[in-house]
């Protein structure tokens, strides 16, 4: 007999510290029926192999890569694997003995991983006071040695979108690969006048997670890269499998991941997709101004991610009410917009926060 668990499962009732959701319908279903397969093994799992070719073409489409045929990538653990690859794969192709990667603040802290474990060095540079990159501070930290410059485009904290384009001709000048990190934006820039994707800028790598706005299960993560050289240089050899080489960091890896990940993008992209990313920027921009005229200070959200100041003691009040949030590096409260965050929830948060 099936024995039900110890612990219930999260609910998502409360959650407004998340980067990720409830997964869809169908991401659930497509990632039941392949949770004993192995995409690290393509040749013995033939099926989700394929699936994960597809998986390919779709987040290419998402991220406007100019052609399918040499659009390249795979799906990763998370963001934090899909940004060390792309380090990994700038380090390995860069001429330099000494070589660094120039990221603003911003950067996740994904990349210091990266740089601990490659042995790089990581250059963070200011913000601008629309805390984006700075784009003068970006052009004084490259040098010959530089490797990689990154953008983010949907930073953690306050959903940021970095010039990218200008951040593209500074790494171009430098002779260095350009990396976006939109593991969280990704599937909300396509619907706003932003420039991030492949059709904006000459970018390499792009991070871009279907288990964060994409709607599937975890882990699903995404690194999508220009052409098929990013992936020559991070292969290793595989004497014993059937297939002779593997790019990914890690071996075994999730099939239901990319099964889910498949299945809600054919379900969502574009129409379902650009519905959801309305429905939370409107939940966004209502909470915002609802905490401004109640005189609390708001950075004002560009994307689905509202920060605010509000009291210390206060935003342990809510969180003794059960309220999941977290916390800026500046110690303002920061409430994530994701699909599974309602205008009731919110109301309901601000009913406590009133209360309080
Ligand atoms: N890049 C960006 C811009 C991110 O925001 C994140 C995660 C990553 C990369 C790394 O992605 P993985 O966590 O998939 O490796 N940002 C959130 C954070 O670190 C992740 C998160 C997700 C936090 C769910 C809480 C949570 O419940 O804060």
């Amino acid at each position: 007999m099936h024995r039900s668990p110890v612990v219930d499962a999260e609910s998502f009732d409360r959650i407004l510290s998340s980067m990720c959701t409830e997964p869809h319908p169908a991401a659930r279903e497509a990632a039941e029926r392949f949770l004993a397969s192995n995409p690290g093994d393509p040749a013995t799992y033939e099926e989700i192999a394929e699936l994960e070719t597809r998986a390919i073409d779709l987040l290419a489409g998402i991220v406007d890569h100019p052609d399918p045929r040499t659009a390249d990538g795979y799906i990763t653990s998370g963001g934090t694997e899909a940004n060390v690859q792309a380090v990994r794969a700038a380090r390995n192709r860069s001429d330099s003995d000494d070589p660094n990667v120039v990221a603003p603040e911003s950067a996740h802290f994904s990349f210091t991983k990266a740089a601990e474990l490659l042995d790089v060095e990581l250059r963070t540079v200011p913000l601008d006071s629309n805390l984006r990159a700075d784009t003068d501070a970006v052009s004084a930290a490259v040098d010959a040695d530089t490797a990689l410059v990154v953008g983010v485009a949907g930073s953690t904290e306050y959903g940021r979108v970095d010039p990218i384009p200008e951040l593209s001709a500074i790494a171009d000048d430098a002779g260095a690969r350009m990396h976006v990190d939109a593991a969280w934006g990704g599937f909300v820039l396509p619907f706003t006048e932003h420039d991030w994707s492949f059709a904006d800028a000459p970018i390499d790598t792009l991070t871009v997670d279907p288990h964060k706005f994409g709607r599937a299960v975890v882990p699903a993560g995404g690194l999508i890269a220009r052409d098929s050289t990013t992936l020559d240089a991070l292969a290793v050899e595989t004497p014993y499998l059937e297939t002779y080489s593997q790019a990914t960091l890690t071996g075994t890896r999730s099939g239901a991941g990319v099964a889910s990940a498949v299945a809600v993008m054919e379900e969502l992209w574009p129409d379902g997709y650009r519905e959801t990313a309305r429905r939370c920027q409107r939940n966004a921009d209502w909470l915002a101004s609802e905490l401004a005229s109640r005189g609390y200070e708001v950075v004002a959200p560009t994307l689905p991610l509202v920060a605010s100041s509000i009291p210390e003691s206060t935003i342990e009040e809510l969180r003794a009410a059960g309220w999941k949030i977290s916390r800026t590096a500046r110690g303002e409260v920061r409430v994530v917009c994701m699909p599974h965050v309602t205008r009731e929830q919110l109301e309901a948060f601000l009913r406590d926060l009133d209360r309080i």
